[in-house]
């Protein structure tokens, strides 16, 4: 319990130094524990140890030891893979309390539960397999959805409800579980997906649960049914920013209003409303309710609302104050629920003060053992808080940088060496950062200072980056360097504005860009751009493969080819169609929509227009200093950018392409689609009007 507490308090710290709080923190590692000693340290103790104490035998409180274990470990700066170890292991014994308790009664619940521990099995096995922290997520959301929703499933049988409800929240459970496996394979569609499943659930649970119920009684079953209602509606909002914002599953402000509105607004209204029944059971303490409970909660949907709002809103002053009222929330119930402790059970004051002083001492404890580690590295300086570059997958961009000072922001980029689509029926090894080809839109201001934190710590290779927006020697590439099974760091400062290309630069350097490693850096002037309707990442890139285009199977790379510069497939966006059918880009009438372009070549120059449209103003060369107007086509050489933007005057279909023309069937097209209704005036079909008799 006490290790759960520590856990509790040391991850709330860490938090509070992620969202670029200054604080004294160990080490530039530590703020990226916040994730796993919640998730793991805190809350798999929780659950862990509240079912070991439940089926009362020795073996399952190896769930919480070694939960616990895990989070020590990862706060300890052990590799990832150690501190993963004991938590896959300890989800395992979880799954088979499961698996042990529906033998021993079965019902639907326990299968919901035993889902859930297997979720988190399959989180803590990613995140043994070295995935980086956003991709193992959405597991250990599920984890904890499943198992609230599971438990609420277990009550609501008192209802007894028809077959019919059943078979609803048994779809919802399987659209989520659907979603998760789904991921693993196309990450975004399956985030989409479990979305659905949330707000499935959410739904579900505010239609049919008993909360309502309690609510409209008095004292502590009030209390719990209201803040299971706000729970279930954090869930459901949740679900919708799942739906909406999957692009930005990765890092930045979007990221953090999907995560923390799951985590925070719907697992800790679950705990706030459990706790007065779970800490006597686990403890063997009383814990009167008191009307005094409502303040926790209360701080704790209002803070959430303002750091969601801050989130969505782009004001990340916002996003930090809230988050730090977010901790003050959980504060003010750890010290509620003491306090109510304390005030009825006099003799068994000691037992509960033992508890505390336990807590008092395991926390430095786990912060002095971090610190001794890496003190000399303690560069968390006054001026400079660190907060997490706005990063998005192609076809996003990040929303425009509302900041009107520079700041240090983290680009967390990993190296992925995987297989996937390149074509309809080809497959290929795409090298990638942060597994997208091309890598993540990095979104900067003028004067900003970038931290840039390189994992290659799944690679099989050397790789490195070179940012065209560094000024000095390799652009980074020779601070970034690393070999496989490392990670490393280096810091830049953004001197000049403009849309620049980055890519890895390791030896041989034409097949580390051939394969897929690269991406853009916007770095946004004092003034920022003017304002458009929308904005999509596009970059154009060549394959060379030994196999002639469209031979199914896995094609592989061909050097000869690079030299010969006779490219197989010439694509945007990394594959052919990324930008066709479902994947079209989206705009309406009377828009501007502007297209942040570059082109890595390896070899070609592109010669870029959009059938059908005049581009309004183009920023060659990814100049922001003096746009040009009214260009139908413009010149993207290998290693460049351009920015065009244009209003959308007449509804169709615009097609993207690179006009040396054969190119287009070699895959570099991709459709624009405008929707509204007709304006003859500027475009007008005689054709399509031969029956209207005029
Ligand atoms: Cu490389």
């Amino acid at each position: 319990m006490a290790l759960a507490g520590g856990a509790l308090l040391v991850a709330l710290w860490s938090g509070l130094a992620r969202l670029g709080w200054t604080l004294p923190v160990p080490d530039d590692q530590f703020p990226l524990a916040h994730g796993p000693v919640m998730v793991i340290g805190f809350l798999g103790t929780l659950i862990g140890l509240e079912r070991a104490v439940a089926l009362g035998r020795s073996w399952p409180y190896a769930v919480p030891a070694l939960a616990a274990l895990s989070a020590v470990a990862a706060l300890a700066g052990v590799s990832a893979r150690l501190s993963a170890l004991p938590a896959a292991v300890a989800a395992l014994v979880m799954a088979a309390v499961f698996v042990l308790l529906y033998r021993q009664q079965p019902s639907a619940h326990f299968i919901v539960m035993t889902l859930s521990a297997l979720a988190w099995v399959g989180g803590n096995v990613l995140w043994l397999g070295g995935s980086p922290i956003f991709r193992l997520v959405p597991w250990w959301a599920a984890f904890l959805v499943l198992m609230i929703a599971g438990e609420r499933l277990e009550l609501s049988r008192i209802r007894r409800p028809p077959a019919r409800v059943r078979a609803l929240f048994h779809v919802s459970v399987t659209a989520l579980i659907a979603g998760i496996l789904v991921s693993l394979f196309a990450f975004h569609f399956g985030l989409r997906l479990a979305g659905v499943g949330f707000v499935a659930i959410a739904l579900w649970l505010i239609r049919y649960d008993l909360a309502w119920q309690s609510a409209r009684q008095s004292g502590l079953p009030r209390f719990m049914g209201v803040c299971l209602i706000a729970g279930y509606f954090w869930l459901l909002a949740a679900g919708l920013l799942w739906i909406f914002f999957a692009q930005f599953f990765a890092a930045g402000l979007y990221y953090d209003a999907m995560l923390h509105a799951i985590f925070l607004g719907f697992v800790f209204s679950m705990i706030f409303a459990h706790a007065p029944i779970i800490l006597p059971t686990v403890t063997g303490l009383a814990l009167p309710f008191h009307n005094t409970f409502y303040l926790h909660a209360g701080l704790l949907h209002l803070s959430l609302f303002l750091r969601v709002a801050g989130d969505l809103g782009w004001r990340p002053a916002l996003q930090r104050w809230g988050g730090m009222l977010n901790v003050l929330a959980v504060l003010l119930f750890l010290a509620n629920n003491v306090r109510s402790i304390l005030s009825v059970r006099p003799t068994t004051r000691s037992g509960a003060m033992k508890t505390t002083q336990r807590l008092a001492v395991v926390l430095p404890l786990i912060l002095l053992l971090g610190c001794n580690r890496n003190s000399a590295d303690q560069k968390t300086a006054a001026n400079e808080t660190p907060e997490a570059a706005a990063m998005s997958f192609p076809p996003a961009v990040p929303p425009p940088i509302a900041r009107t000072k520079p700041a240090h922001v983290v680009v967390d980029l990993a190296v992925t060496e995987e297989e996937r689509s390149l074509a309809d029926g080809v497959t290929y090894e795409f090298w990638s950062y942060n597994g997208h080809t091309p890598g993540p839109f990095i979104r900067l201001r003028v004067g900003d200072t970038f931290e840039v934190r390189l994992d290659n710590s799944k690679g099989k290779l050397t790789h490195t980056v070179d940012f065209h927006a560094v000024t000095g020697p390799g652009g980074g590439a020779g601070a970034l360097m690393t070999n496989p099974g490392e990670k490393s760091a280096a810091t830049f400062k953004a001197l000049n504005a403009g849309l620049f290309v980055y890519h890895c630069a390791a030896p041989p350097i034409p097949a580390h860009m051939a394969n897929g490693l690269y991406g853009l850096v916007l770095v946004e002037p004092e003034k920022g751009l003017p304002k458009v309707d929308r904005e999509y990442y596009v970059m154009q890139s060549e394959f060379y493969t030994e196999e002639e285009i469209g031979t199914p199977g896995l094609a592989t790379f061909s050097s000869n080819k690079g030299y010969l510069e006779k490219p197989e497939y010439v694509v945007f966006n990394g594959h052919v169609q990324a930008l066709t059918g479902t994947g079209s880009l989206q705009a309406k009438v009377g828009e501007t929509a502007r297209l942040y372009v570059g082109n890595i070549g390896p070899n070609l120059t592109s010669s870029f227009h959009v059938i059908g449209e005049i581009f309004d103003r183009v920023y060659r060369e990814g100049s922001l200093a003096d746009p040009e107007s009214d260009v139908q086509t413009t010149v993207i050489p290998a290693g460049g950018a351009a920015i065009v933007d244009f209003k959308l005057q007449v509804p169709g279909d615009y097609a993207l392409v690179d006009h040396s023309i054969f190119r287009t069937d070699r895959g570099a097209l991709g459709i624009l689609s405008a929707t509204g209704n007709p304006v003859p005036a500027v475009f007008n079909s005689h054709k399509a009007d031969a029956g209207s008799g005029h």
